[in-house]
């Protein structure tokens, strides 16, 4: 009977091999420290007899699964995170005596978060939908989160709002459905009633709420911030992230398509980007202004759904993001990661922008339900690099061991000669800026809304007025693709009317979409103005929508018969221009190229259509081509392509697939030795040709 256990243990029952050892440093134990003997079986009574209670290996193994867990998010569930560092060119101590801002060259280690807003954890990456952008650094003198949105307003002007805003925008409470979508009757209610959110939804159906990758948005702080200096003054400011990469968005199609061939596409993107070494960048930048600057404006600086366009007050960049180390365990860090916006340092102050007061409530409230302890920021992501000293003490999962008596303050016990604990610190304490008489900050308790809050039109006409007329079509027809799935009429016409007051011909062109007629206008508390337009809004044909293959994949189509000598010549071409070229083959194991010799694929045609490069070169040989011809993956590859305004580089012998694609020759469709010249970029003149906008 021995050796029968022996070889039930080594090899299980269904003939797997167990990896055993007798090194004990490597032992697998339980979480008490017990050696485990066996993982693989349950202590039963006699070999097929019933599993027995006193098995604690088994228990503490499944209760722990068992709460593997925890609450997600109730907004920005699913995300993506990396560290790095934040790096300042130059000191600002003029106006913040911040730490991580006075020394030029400094570097500030730091953790970003980037996210999507309405979808569940494991939603998919790209729904149109509104990109968290959360920094948290670590300063030497306490953690600075900057929770930020890759769109510089918000749909809501008071924090009182936000659970209706997000309950609308969620699936419906009925039917459990959509998941991350605002296409739905139960949005464009909420927003058809709230004209203040008429300038967000501006952005929300533009191209920003569509973007290529997480490397490729910007990033923005929203509120008025204030930045404090040594003699205690006080500067307003705007906080912006702009990406090295560059400004780039996706196609609606090709977002949808994404969400089916890579779910993840955009946390994968991030990954891949630091595991080769091409760390991603931003710059920050600041809109620094005074109270005079302030009152000088249209609109109210603490108004949450208004910009100052960058021609009326420049962006000054003041340092750099790089993120370079992917989380080493996502758990642990990006999903217990706490953000929040109360989290400020001495230099940096709150202004009375009401949305920001909300939140300064709101964030450690939701730690506490989502991390189940008040204790959450000694989490290792969570806790400050410098010291944390004061009389907090216990509560759940407390990992510290304070000694002594003196957990209250004042004491004298250091009187005594023992430790006394922390004091108070009045020179270089965190002192909150005592805002000035004349600000219009005191006065009655009152549930109102200022009159400098009422301007809900003008700067939704601004933005959709400084769009490219490509960027314009695309907010055109998303805002049809959405009211579209609108089953109410009258929440369809109540917008439209809203649209009117942005822009008469877009509300017509969307009413066209609908096949509805074009309201009247709605009700607007002021007059829309027509203020000075702000080419900087744009992505298309904008200044930071870069030309380059730096960062960008390209799909190498290839297929038996293909020339080694031509795939050879165009992947060191795209990696010379800084490109990633990915060989994509009908078999991932590789293509029996002209000569015989077999060529491994990164990926096989049916997992890597092409919304998931940014341009393709098709190297086929006659053969090739012609086995393709039959083949729906590869003639939706160059179609998708074309479709998406994508570069198309092809040797001769794939022109029967172009054509069976139906790719039309343009700028973008080039032979191969003009291919990366010309791939670094979409053919936005081709959209009319491939697809109807509104
Ligand atoms: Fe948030 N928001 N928010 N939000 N928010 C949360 O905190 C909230 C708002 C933003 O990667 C929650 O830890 C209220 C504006 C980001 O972990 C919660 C209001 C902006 C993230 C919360 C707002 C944001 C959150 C949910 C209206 C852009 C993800 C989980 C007053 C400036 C951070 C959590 C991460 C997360 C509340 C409005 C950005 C519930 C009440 C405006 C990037 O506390």
């Amino acid at each position: 009977m021995p050796n029968k256990h022996k070889l039930v243990n080594d090899i299980g029952a269904g003939g797997e091999t167990h990896q055993t050892t007798s090194d004990t440093a490597n032992a697998l134990t339980t979480n008490q420290g017990i050696r485990v003997s066996d993982n693989q079986n349950q202590l039963k009574s006699g070999e097929r007899g019933p599993v027995l209670l006193e098995d604690f290996v088994l228990r503490e193994k499944i209760f722990h699964f068992d709460h593997e867990r925890i609450p997600e998010r109730i907004v920005h569930a699913r995300g993506t995170a990396a560290h790095g560092f934040f790096e300042l060119y130059e000191s600002l101590s003029d106006i913040t005596k911040a730490d991580l801002f006075q020394r030029a060259g400094e570097k500030t280690p730091l953790f970003t978060r980037f996210s999507t807003v309405a979808g569940g954890a494991g939603s998919v990456d790209t729904p149109r939908d509104v990109r968290g952008f959360a920094v948290k650094f670590y300063t030497k003198e306490g953690n600075w989160d900057l929770v930020g949105n890759n769109i510089p307003v918000f749909f809501i002007q008071d924090a009182i709002k936000f659970p209706d805003l997000i309950h609308s925008a969620k699936m419906e409470a009925d039917r459990g459905y959509p998941q991350a979508a605002t296409a739905h009757d139960t949005f464009w209610d909420f927003i058809s009633l709230m004209p203040e959110s008429t300038h967000m939804i501006m952005w929300a159906m533009s191209d920003r709420t569509i973007p290529r990758t997480l490397r490729n948005i910007e990033g923005f702080g929203i509120h008025t911030f204030r930045l404090v200096n040594a003699e205690g003054k006080s500067t307003f400011v705007k906080f912006h992230w702009k990406p090295k990469q560059g400004l780039q968005s996706t196609i609606w199609d090709e977002a949808v398509k994404i969400a089916g061939a890579d779910p993840d596409f955009q946390r994968r993107d991030l990954f891949e980007a630091i595991e080769r070494g091409d760390f991603p960048e931003w710059e920050l930048g600041i809109q620094a202004f005074d109270q005079a600057f302030a009152d000088s404006l249209p609109f109210d600086v603490l108004d949450p759904t208004k910009i100052i366009p960058e021609e009326v007050l420049p962006v000054r960049l003041i340092g750099r993001m790089v993120l370079d180390r992917y989380p080493d365990n996502f758990f642990a860090e990006t999903e217990q990661v706490a953000f929040c916006p109360a989290n400020v340092v001495p230099g940096v102050d709150f202004t009375n922008d009401p949305l920001l007061q909300g939140r300064l409530f709101s964030y450690l409230d939701t730690q506490k339900s989502r991390l189940g302890t008040a204790n959450f920021h000694q989490i290792p992501i969570n806790a400050p690099k410098c010291p944390v000293m004061n009389f907090q003490r216990d509560g759940q999962m407390q990992m510290l061991q304070p000694k002594g008596r003196a957990n209250y303050e004042p004491n004298s016990l250091a009187d005594q000669g023992e430790a006394g604990g922390p004091r108070e610190c009045p020179a270089t304490g965190f002192k909150t800026f005592p805002s000035a008489d004349g600000e219009g900050e005191q006065g009655d308790k009152l549930r109102i809304r200022p009159a400098s809050f009422s301007d809900h039109y003008s700067q939704a006409r601004l933005f959709f007025r400084s769009l490219d007329p490509a960027e314009q079509a695309h907010l055109a027809s998303a805002l049809v693709f959405e009211l579209s799935k609108v089953a109410v009429e009258a929440i369809r016409e109540r917008m439209l009317g809203n649209l009117v007051n942005v822009d008469p011909e877009l509300a017509g062109r969307v009413a066209d979409g609908l096949a509805m007629p074009t309201p009247k206008a709605s009700p607007s508390a002021v007059p829309v103005q027509d203020l000075d337009l702000s080419p900087a809004l744009r992505i298309v044909r904008g200044a930071r929508e870069l030309h380059t293959l730096k960062g960008r994949v390209v799909g190498v189509l290839i297929a038996d018969g293909s020339d080694p000598d031509a795939i050879k010549t165009v992947v060191d071409a795209i990696e010379a221009d800084g490109g990633v070229a990915r060989i994509i083959a009908p078999k991932v194991g590789g293509a029996k190229l002209k000569g015989g010799k077999l060529m491994k694929a990164d990926a096989q045609l049916a997992g890597m259509p092409s919304p998931l490069v940014d341009a393709i070169a098709v190297v086929l040989s006659e053969e090739g081509c012609a086995a393709l011809l039959n083949e729906a993956a590869a003639v939706q590859f160059v179609m998708d392509a074309f479709g998406h305004l994508k570069a198309i580089g092809f040797t001769p012998e794939a022109q029967p697939l172009l054509d069976k694609a139906g790719v039309v020759p343009d700028d973008g469709v080039v032979g191969l030795a003009a291919f990366v010249p010309a791939a670094g970029k979409r053919y936005w003149d081709r959209e009319p040709s491939v697809r109807t906008l509104a």
